[in-house]
């Protein structure tokens, strides 16, 4: 066989267009065209001269003197320079390419690996009309050489004429078909048969592989082996769909491909967004449905480096998901009603709890797995449920191009649903004849979902791939990456970097307490409240716990908790099991982590409660206004969190929810106790070190958060008792003189001199309650745990206030 390839030549014309042609003696194919423009860009200039210099070409390059120059760096390394505005001819010498050759034994064969696991039974049959038996595909992708290639050929003999009807998909141009939904009656003809018609496709392609076709040809053969590699994902997709439907739940095999799980916890993305490009650059294969490459302007955005996991559906689920129409889009919420949908396909109810079919048979649902196979509507609504939303085509088109190193599970478990309608992009013609079917004319209707799944064939995606499916279809291997706008997000970023030019700028150094709650400083202070020295949590879970009824006593019916600074939403707990008059659950923080994992936790205990999570600062208006809203209101700030406040702010805030709550409201309020400064102080200074950890945390936040140079070992932790005001202090002390980069600012510090980081005021019972009254609150009721003492008080508005 010989297995050369065409001489390849790629010429700036007069016009400004950079030609790209493959082409053998006087026969030539255009690939692809760019502006001159373009060859500013050195990714273009590289790309284009990586084809050229692929396979070990011998390249040559030559131009005529004059014009702007371009640099161009060669595949060896040199670099070269290049004139703008004028013609400019590359060749390559021709070079030995059984490339696509092997490759068109290799993805032939790998469609019949795929039956080795089946039955001729298996092999016949049809789950739904979306799905088509294994039969059906192993014949259809050898029609399709045959249509589009072999019956050009005047010495190709027609392998059965009947075949034409039966196997043509749905390509007008090609006349009538089968009817897709009854393909699996077609019993005959039989395997047999249709295995002789591959082989005979196959000994036609080789002959004519070998026999040095003209390009068009050559490239219309890739286009067979990415329609063939596509049917061979359908095809694990359709014997699952099949496999399922059987009580016998049968496996099709014990090590099939799977879903990656992330191996980095989940994090969210920032992408500036602006003026990007999306589309096909026209260097390598791609679906004509890929181009072309053109621009689109995206707003600041963030895309989650993870998927979305069993785990988390469950609480989707266990938060009434499918349950509850807000979340969803008006024909989902028919479509999932009329269909009785509560939980992904394939997932079932058994003895202990849920239950998912894949390809190794039935097995209970991991909740580290990616959620698969779930619908565009699914998608949208857990994205709604989440308070985010799905990522639109070139959002995660451009994070994935532009951040790879960021993001996992790319294309190696799920296809990730968008919310962009499949439409052309901007400028796209559909390639010429029946083949131009391939794509354009489904573009209505459809969804694209980007990435690529473990069943889908390596190598076969790219970030530019459309894959496409109707909003409520789900037996193929989707899943749900989300995006969330970053206007909402870089505000509070935004706060932080001001925070700390103020804080850092001041005379005496300081920063607010509120800073430490980041997802790590959450965790850190979940991991205090378990230091055998932090006594408060402790002292106030076990007085919660007695006196919880008294408290739920004054609650009024159908009454909405209102939690300040819920954090894990552990406390809570306590007052929802004492008393059903608790409809409604409102935790407020300022961590997102924390309040996402609380509120969800809460959400599946106690599923007849609404919970609505509001992420913000409790002392700021806008937070106020946002829980404005609704019925009557039991406003609930356990923790001593109320001691982070100075009294003065204390005052204020106090009487801001005077004014939110009416005259009916009720406040609980957890307050530490005044004591000895050596129960105190132990109690900052825990011996493992977390409350040193969570305090030194604050400057790792500025150097991720800020820009900050911070050097963790130049500073220490001090928490100490200031009895004049009543109060524990916590600092960061530096341990040098040092000047600091943070926030575009240069900041010194002398050595000893510190960043006061919290307040922790300790009340007597009279104190709390003169600074309370001032506020516009009366006692109701108070209560207090024994030593290390901590205290509730039940405050009624003052009528007087
Ligand atoms: N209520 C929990 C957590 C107390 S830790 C408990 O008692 O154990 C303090 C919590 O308040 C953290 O979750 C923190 O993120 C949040 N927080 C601190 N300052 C805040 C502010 N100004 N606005 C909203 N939340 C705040
Ligand atoms: C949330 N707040 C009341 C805690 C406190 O005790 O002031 C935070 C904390 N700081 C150090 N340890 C715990």
């Amino acid at each position: 066989m010989d297995t050369t390839k065409p001489a390849r030549s790629l010429a700036v014309e007069p016009n400004g267009v950079l030609r790209d042609t493959l082409s053998r003696g006087p026969r030539g194919f255009h690939t692809s065209a760019w502006r001159l423009a373009d060859l500013t860009d050195p990714f273009i200039i590289k790309a284009a001269m990586l084809v050229l210099t692929g396979a070990g070409a011998r390249r040559t390059l030559t131009h005529r003197p004059g014009g702007r120059m371009a640099r161009a760096e060669l595949a060896n390394g040199d670099r070269q320079q290049m004139p703008l505005d004028s013609a400019l001819t590359f060749e390559t010498a021709p070079v030995a390419v059984n490339d696509l050759v092997r490759r068109y034994v290799d993805v032939r064969q790998h469609s019949l690996d795929l039956t080795a696991p089946l039955s001729a039974e298996d092999q016949a049959v049809q789950s739904m009309p979306d799905a088509s038996p294994i039969k059906w595909h192993l014949a259809h992708t050898s029609w399709f050489f045959e249509t589009f290639i072999l019956a050009k050929q005047a010495a190709y003999e027609v392998f059965d004429p009947s075949f034409s009807y039966l196997f043509n998909s749905y390509y007008e141009a090609l006349g009538a078909r089968h009817p897709r939904s009854a393909r699996g009656l077609l019993t005959r003809p039989p395997l047999a048969s249709i295995l002789a018609y591959r082989a005979h496709v196959d000994g036609a392609v080789a002959r004519l592989l070998g026999d040095n076709p003209p390009l068009e040809v050559a490239e219309l053969i890739a286009l067979g082996l990415a329609h063939e590699e596509q049917h061979q994902e359908l095809m694990l997709m359709d014997i699952l769909s099949l496999f399922a439907a059987s009580p016998l739940a049968p496996a099709y095999s014990s090590s099939p491909p799977r879903p990656a799980l992330a191996a980095k916890p989940a994090t969210s993305v920032l992408l500036e967004g602006g003026l990007v490009e999306i589309g096909a650059r026209g260097l390598d294969f791609a679906f004509d449905n890929e181009a072309p490459r053109h621009q689109v302007y995206l707003r600041p955005y963030r895309l989650d480096s993870c998927l979305v996991t069993n785990g988390q559906w469950l609480s989707f689920m266990a938060a009434g998901g499918y349950g509850r129409p807000e979340f969803w889009l008006a024909d989902g919420w028919a479509l999932i009603r009329e269909e009785g949908w509560i939980a992904p396909l394939y997932w079932r109810e058994a003895a202990d709890g849920w239950e998912v079919i894949d390809l190794t048979g039935a097995h209970p649902v991991d909740p580290k797995v990616p959620v698969e196979h779930v619908s565009f509507f699914e998608a949208a609504a857990y994205a709604a449920w989440a308070g985010k939303r799905l990522p639109t085509e070139a959002e995660w088109e451009h994070a994935i191009e532009s951040r790879a190193d960021c993001f996992e599970q790319v294309d190696d478990s799920l296809w990730q649903w968008t919310s962009s309608a499949y439409a052309p992009h901007p400028g796209f013609s559909p390639a010429a004849g029946a083949v131009g079917e391939y794509n354009a004319k489904f573009m209505i209707g459809q969804m694209v979902l980007k990435g690529g799944a473990a069943i889908t064939p390596r190598g076969h995606s790219r970030p530019t791939y459309r894959n496409f499916f109707y909003p409520h279809q789900r037996w193929m291997a989707s899943g749900v990456r989300l995006a969330e706008d970053a206007a909402a997000m870089a505000a509070p970023e935004r706060d932080f970097r001001e925070a700390v030019i103020a804080g850092l700028g001041a005379p005496r150094k300081y920063m607010a307490a509120k800073w430490f709650y980041d997802r790590r400083g959450s965790a850190l202070f979940e991991s205090i409240c378990d230091q055998p020295e932090y006594y408060p949590t402790r002292q106030e879970m076990a007085l919660l716990a007695t006196i919880a009824p008294h408290i739920a006593a004054h609650i009024p019916p159908d009454a909405t908790l209102v939690e300040l600074g819920s954090g894990a939403s552990l406390k809570t707990r306590y007052l929802l099991n004492a008393t059903s008059k608790i409809i409604g659950y409102a935790p407020v923080d300022i961590s997102t982590s924390a309040l996402t994992a609380g509120a969800n936790e809460i959400a599946r205990d106690y599923p007849y409660l609404e919970v609505t999570p509001v992420v913000g600062d409790f002392s700021q208006p806008a937070t106020l206004k946002d829980l404005s809203r609704g019925g009557p209101k039991v406003v609930f700030f356990p923790g001593s969190t109320i001691g982070n406040f100075s009294p003065e702010a204390m005052v204020a805030f106090l009487s801001d929810y005077r004014r939110l709550l009416g005259p009916d409201g009720l406040f609980i309020i957890g307050v530490d106790l005044a004591k000895d400064a050596e129960t105190l102080e132990a109690a900052y200074n825990d011996r493992a070190g977390v409350t040193a950890a969570f305090n030194l945390n604050l400057l790792s936040r500025i150097n991720r958060e800020a820009g900050g140079a911070f050097d963790l070992t130049k500073f220490a932790h001090r928490a100490v008792w200031n009895a004049l005001e009543s109060r524990m202090e916590m600092h960061l002390q530096s341990l040098e003189d040092q000047a600091v980069t943070a926030a575009g600012r240069v900041f010194g510090f002398v050595s000893g001199e510190t960043i006061h980081t919290e307040n922790s005021y300790k009340f007597t019972r009279g104190a709390f309650l003169a600074l309370a009254r001032r506020g516009g609150w009366r006692l109701i009721e108070d209560w207090a745990s024994g030593p290390p003492s901590f205290a509730t008080f039940l405050l009624a508005a003052d009528p007087a206030g």
